[in-house]
C-alpha cells in the first residue's frame, strides 16, 4: 500500500481502443469499462439463468431422462427455447438435418437491426448425451446466451452490428449441428461473421476459468472482463477441435469462447488460484448426475455476465480488426511485494524494419492497490519507455492497451514488460503481455 501522493504519469501511453468492440482498457475492479461508444451491458440475472435450466431439467425428467439428438427431450428443449425468442421479438429458424438415422435441429435467432454485413454469432449447443440431462453440458451455455438474448430485446438495444445466437443440435456426436450449418452457409454469408463466441459449459461445479485463446481481441474482451472482477484466468488448451466453435475456426471466422472444465483434474496450482478442491473440474461430466444440483452459481454468473459483456463490447464496433502480427506471453509472473522488478517476454520475430509508431502494448496485471506498480516497455536494445508509474492509487489490476511510438526501434527481438512494485502490502502478478504489429 503506498501512502504518498503517486507522481503524475510521464508515459506517452494511449489508451488505444481494441479493434472489433473498441474495448477500452479497465483497471478498476468494478465492472469493466464498456466499448467507446458501447452502451454497458446489463447484469444476467442468475436467477433468470437458473430458471432456464430447471426448465430444462424438467423436459429432461419429462423426457426419459435426457435431451439428446434423436430424442423428444432434445426437440422439446428446442420449442422451449424457441418459444422464448419469438415471444422476445426475434426472427427464428429451424434448420434440420439428418445424421444417426434422426432429423437433428439447429435453431438459429436473429435479432433484427444492426449491419447486416458485419454480424456477430453467439452459440451453444442444445443437445446431451443420451446418459443425462445435460444441465452444465450444455444447458448452462445455453442458458446463458438465451438470458442474454432476452436481455438485448429488453434493452432494445440496437448495436453497429447485427446479432445472431444459436442452439446447436448433436454437438455430443461430432459437432455435427455447427458443421452442418457452417458448411451450408454460402461463403459470402460466411464472410459477413465477423466473430463468433462459444459457450460449451459454463457452470462447472468446481470451476476452473478458461478463456479460448482464438482471436486475440475476442480473448482480451474476455481476459479483460474478469480481470476487471479481479479473477484470474487462464488459456483454454484442450479446447481446439472440441466444441462448435471448430467449424467456424476452420472456415476463417474469428472466434472465442469460455469455458469451466470438463473431467479433467483441477491442479493444486489452480486451486490456489480458484479455489474448489484438486478433484475433476466436472464430475458428473456426460453422466446423469449431470443435473441442476451439478451448477456452481457463482460461475454460471459470473460467465453469464462475461457473456452480455461480451456481446455488448463486440457488437458496437463496426470494423474488423485490421491485420496484426500478434505476440504474446500469458505465463504468470509473480511480483515480489516492494522487491525487484519482474520481467515478461515476447520474442518478436518475422517483422521487418522498425516498429510502429503506434505499437499496441497489451498489458494485464492483477494486482490490488495499482499505484504500487512502475511498469516499462523494455526494447531489445534496452530503451525503457514507461507505461505506468506509480498512478491509479488503491485501484486494482492495469488492463490496458497502450500506443507506443516505437518507430525508432529495430521491431525484431525479444522486448520485455518491466514491472516492479514500489510500495509494501498487495501484491499480485503479472496475467499477460501482448505485442501487435500492424
Ligand atoms: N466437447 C465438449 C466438452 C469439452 C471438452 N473440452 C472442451 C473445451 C472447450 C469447450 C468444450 C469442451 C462436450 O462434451 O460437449
Ligand atoms: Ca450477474
Ligand atoms: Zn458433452
Ligand atoms: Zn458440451
Amino acid at each position: 500500500m503506498n501512502l504518498s501522493v503517486p507522481r503524475r504519469v510521464t508515459a506517452v501511453a494511449a489508451l488505444a481502443a481494441l479493434a472489433l468492440g473498441g474495448l477500452t482498457g479497465t483497471s478498476a475492479t468494478a465492472r469493466p469499462a464498456e466499448a467507446a461508444g458501447a452502451a454497458a451491458a446489463p447484469d444476467i440475472s442468475l436467477t433468470a439463468v437458473k430458471q432456464h435450466l430447471t426448465d430444462l431439467q424438467s423436459i429432461a425428467t419429462a423426457n426419459g431422462g435426457n435431451r439428446a439428438h434423436g430424442r423428444a427431450g432434445y426437440k422439446a428443449s428446442i420449442d422451449f427455447v424457441k418459444a422464448k425468442l419469438d415471444a422476445a421479438g426475434y426472427t427464428t429458424s429451424l434448420q434440420t438435418f439428418t445424421t444417426s438415422g434422426a432429423t437433428g435441429y439447429n435453431l438459429i435467432a436473429d435479432w433484427p437491426g444492426g449491419d447486416p454485413n458485419q454480424v456477430l454469432m453467439a452459440g451453444s449447443h442444445l443437445d446431451s448425451v443420451s446418459s443425462g440431462p445435460g444441465i452444465n453440458d450444455n444447458g448452462s451455455g445455453s442458458a446463458a446466451i438465451l438470458e442474454t438474448a432476452l436481455a438485448v430485446s429488453r434493452a432494445g438495444y440496437q448495436p453497429s452490428k447485427h446479432l445472431r445466437f444459436a442452439w446447436w443440435g448433436a454437438e455430443e456426436l461430432g459437432l455435427v449441428g455447427s458443421k452442418y450449418y457452417v458448411n451450408n452457409l454460402p461463403s459470402t454469408e460466411r464472410s459477413k461473421i465477423k466473430g463468433y463466441l462459444n459457450f460449451d459449459m459454463i457452470g462447472s461445479p468446481n470451476p476452473g476459468y478458461f478463456v479460448y485463446d482464438d482471436d486475440p481481441t475476442i480473448e482480451q474482451t474476455f481476459k479483460s472482463y474478469f480481470a476487471g472482477l479481479g479473477v484470474p484466468t487462464e488459456i483454454e488448451t484442450e479446447g481446439d477441435g472440441r466444441s462448435d466453435h471448430a467449424p467456424f475456426k476452420s472456415a476463417g471466422v474469428p472466434v472465442g469462447g469460455l469455458f469451466t472444465g470438463a473431467s479433467r483434474v483441477k491442479t493444486s496450482a489452480q486451486v490456489s488460484k480458484w479455489g474448489g478442491t484438486a478433484t475433476a473440474f466436472d464430475r458428473c461430466y456426460h453422466s446423469s448426475c449431470d443435473t441442476t444440483s451439478n451448477i456452481n452459481d457463482t460461475a454460471l454468473d459470473r460467465n453469464s455476465d462475461a457473456v452480455a459483456h461480451a456481446i455488448w463490447t463486440l457488437s458496437a464496433g463496426s470494423t474488423t480488426p485490421p491485420p496484426g502480427k500478434v505476440f504474446e506471453n500469458t505465463a504468470d509472473v509473480s511480483i515480489p511485494d516492494n522487491g525487484a522488478a519482474v520481467t515478461s517476454t515476447v520474442n518478436v520475430t518475422g517483422v521487418t524494419g522498425n516498429a510502429p509508431s503506434n505499437l499496441s502494448v497489451g498489458v494485464d496485471i492483477v494486482h490490488t492497490y495499482k499505484g504500487d506498480l512502475v511498469v516499462d516497455l523494455v526494447a531489445p536494445d534496452g530503451s525503457v519507455y514507461n507505461l505506468h508509474n506509480r498512478a491509479g492509487g488503491s485501484a486494482d489490476n492495469i488492463v490496458q492497451t497502450f500506443t507506443v511510438n516505437a518507430s525508432s526501434e529495430v521491431a525484431n527481438g525479444a522486448w520485455k514488460l518491466r514491472v516492479q512494485d514500489r510500495a509494501t502490502y498487495d501484491t499480485g502478478y503479472v496475467n499477460g503481455f501482448k505485442l501487435t504489429f500492424p
